[in-house]
């Protein structure tokens, strides 16, 4: 991308997530601080960070079964959408600071990890993987 397209880019999200973080603070200041849930395919086999612009894997994701621990390490709200042709999972939304738990089960093949909050996948909060069978 160029730096004026990027900018713009950005620019338009950030006005984005100012109008809803406005809009729903209240809601979201009565939710526990921790949205953690229970791991239900064992220990997660890797962290996934959200933040603002990016989606960070601490690991390879792998064929098969596995949980991924979800962790918003940003401001802004944010949340985890996996496709590959259609929806293979989907995390709440996370807050700053907050983390939850998905149990995903990966066949060969591409997948896209991004933020589904409208502008964050544009802005940048988009990782695609190829898993090889
Ligand atoms: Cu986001």
């Amino acid at each position: 991308m160029t730096g004026r397209h990027a900018g713009r880019l950005v620019l338009g999200a950030i006005g984005l997530v100012v109008g809803l973080a406005a809009g729903s603070a209240a809601a979201f200041y009565h939710q526990a601080p921790q949205m953690t849930q229970p791991a239900q395919m064992g220990e997660a086999s890797l962290t996934v960070d959200l933040f603002e612009w990016g989606v960070s894997l601490s690991a390879e994701l792998k064929v098969g079964d596995q949980t991924l621990l979800v962790r918003n390490t940003g401001s802004y709200p944010h949340a985890l959408t996996i496709t590959g042709g259609s929806v293979v999972a989907q995390s709440g939304t996370l807050r700053g600071g907050q983390e939850t738990t998905m149990a995903v089960k990966l066949e060969p093949g591409q997948y896209e990890l991004y933020c589904p909050i409208p502008g964050h996948r544009e802005a940048g909060m988009l990782t695609v993987v190829s898993l090889q069978g």
